[in-house]
């Protein structure tokens, strides 16, 4: 297994093994299911729910009870779930979108920058600035100035570090060794955090309706319970790493699909070019995410081949027998192997092709569990259409904007850190002329994206 991906080379493992497999590491028996049959039983909520054990487990000390690492039954889940569901309504994205779009244009005048000096740019850096800067302000009205930094935000830096030592923490003979360094940049990261919510005590942003307002002064509808002050810590630390780890790394694969794939770019940019128009800077609308249909069928096929949160956990909730013919006991656990759930033959034709068409209206009928890039049942993620907006905005506003050219031969490679994201992927930038996307805007095109 190779210690910095060892996902990845578990991957090529459980392929060969077949649609259920178990290995032994260091003792800890990993189960792992793959084949879209046993998978949709494993999705079924009366057998099964979510594990927030392994590879979430070294992330309490941090973490503790926020949303992704609390278990279902601890009161705290339901509480913070439903003090924060508010924060991700359809109004509550049309509040977002200005923020988001203020964000994007700071990234565009970065890219500016790049493209009229002729310097590539590193991509998954940049999309990492703009998810965090994104949640940062849009969640909690802190600025990470993730923009006017050459090196990541100090935040990014003890973030990553943590994420690297959780990962090895799960190699047992490693977990006693990385634990101290794990808990240092652990408190790193709360220091930060107790700044962003000092930030708005200190009155920064009185009748702020976000996610920080929510955390600080919601009561539970039903039991007008309030999240206590540990918990909102921990709250803030998951919302500001859950906000823009998977995001911005989705973001990253869908520029890499795009550009290695000419046709699918092009329909992309005649699609926004219908939408925008001529303008250079044009004015999106709400609205208009809905519009983009195409644009969104690529980052879902994206996170189809490469779903950056690759994997989740599901614990038997009492003895059950998979497919007829595998034991498995009450509190048993199995992972989940997405990227090869999302790519079963008996259900993706050819499914190492990228290809956004298995995404137009209509064709999702019958695969929903062959499908969950953001998780199943009530553990779902609660961030979704905010990460989809985000994104389908960003990739539509670079598409409007830019030309966009891979390097010879990168061939992608991923990073792993918990989540997935393409490693040394550079572009060159060249500024479309207003002329262009007039002459690109083919009407077959539009029509076949329509
Ligand atoms: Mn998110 C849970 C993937 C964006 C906040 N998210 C999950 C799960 C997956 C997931 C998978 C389920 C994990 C599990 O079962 O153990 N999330 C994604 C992906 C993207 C994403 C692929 C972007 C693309 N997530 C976001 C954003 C936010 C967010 C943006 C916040 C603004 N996610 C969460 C939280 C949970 C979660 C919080 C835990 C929800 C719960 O358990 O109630």
């Amino acid at each position: 297994m190779n210690p910095r991906t060892p996902f990845q080379s578990s991957l090529t493992q459980t392929r060969k093994l077949g649609p259920i497999s178990v290995r032994k590491i260091f003792g800890t028996e990993m189960i792992a299911v793959s084949g879209i049959d046993l998978v949709t039983e494993v999705h079924d909520e009366t057998r099964f729910g979510k594990y927030v054990g392994h590879h979430l487990a070294p992330l309490r000390p941090i973490i503790g009870d926020g949303l992704i690492t609390v278990e279902t039954d601890h009161p705290n889940w339901r509480l913070a779930h439903d003090i924060l569901m508010p924060g991700f309504t359809r109004e509550a994205m049309q509040g977002y979108h200005s923020v988001m779009l203020t964000v994007i244009r700071e990234l565009l005048d970065r890219w500016d920058g790049a493209a009229d000096s002729g310097r590539t740019v590193n991509v998954t850096d940049d999309t990492t600035r703009l998810a965090l800067e994104t949640i940062g302000r849009a969640g909690f009205g802190y600025r990470f100035g993730s923009f006017d930094r050459r090196m990541p935000h100090p935040f990014v830096s003890a973030m990553n570090r943590t994420l690297q030592y959780a990962n090895w923490s799960t190699v047992p003979p490693l977990a006693r060794l990385v634990r101290p360094l794990l808990l240092r940049s652990g408190a790193v990261m709360t220091r930060i955090v107790d700044d962003v919510i000092r930030a708005r005590q200190d009155g920064a942003r009185t009748g702020a309706n976000d996610l920080l307002d929510l955390m600080l002064n919601a009561t539970h509808p039903k039991t007008g319970h309030r999240l206590d002050p540990d918990n909102i810590r921990q709250q803030v630390i998951t919302f500001i790493v859950a906000g823009h780890e998977t995001t911005s790394g989705a973001m990253a694969f869908a520029l890499h699909y795009l550009t290695q794939n000419p046709d699918v770019l092009a329909r992309a940019k005649a699609e926004v070019d219908a939408v925008w128009g001529d303008a250079d800077n044009p004015e999106p609308a709400y609205a208009d995410i809905a519009k983009l249909r195409y644009v969104r069928a690529v980052l879902d096929e994206s996170l189809r081949l490469w779903p950056t949160a690759p994997g989740y956990l599901r614990v038997a909730r009492k003895d059950t027998v998979l497919g007829g013919r595998y034991r498995i006991r009450k509190g048993q656990w199995v992972l989940v192997v997405l990227p090869l759930v999302q790519r079963d033959p008996q259900v993706w034709a050819d499914p190492e092709r990228f290809d956004p068409d298995r995404f137009a209206p209509g064709r999702a009928k019958n695969r929903a569990h062959a499908y969950k890039p953001f998780g199943t049942g009530q553990r779902a993620c609660i961030g979704r259409q905010f990460a989809l907006h985000e994104a389908v905005l960003a990739l539509g506003m670079i598409l409007h904007r830019y030309d966009l050219t891979p390097e010879k031969d990168y061939r992608l490679r991923i990073s792993e850190s918990i989540t997935l994201k393409p490693r040394g992927f550079r572009l060159s930038l060249g500024k479309r002329a207003a002329s262009s996307r007039l002459q690109d805007v083919d009407t077959e095109l539009i029509r076949r994206s329509a």
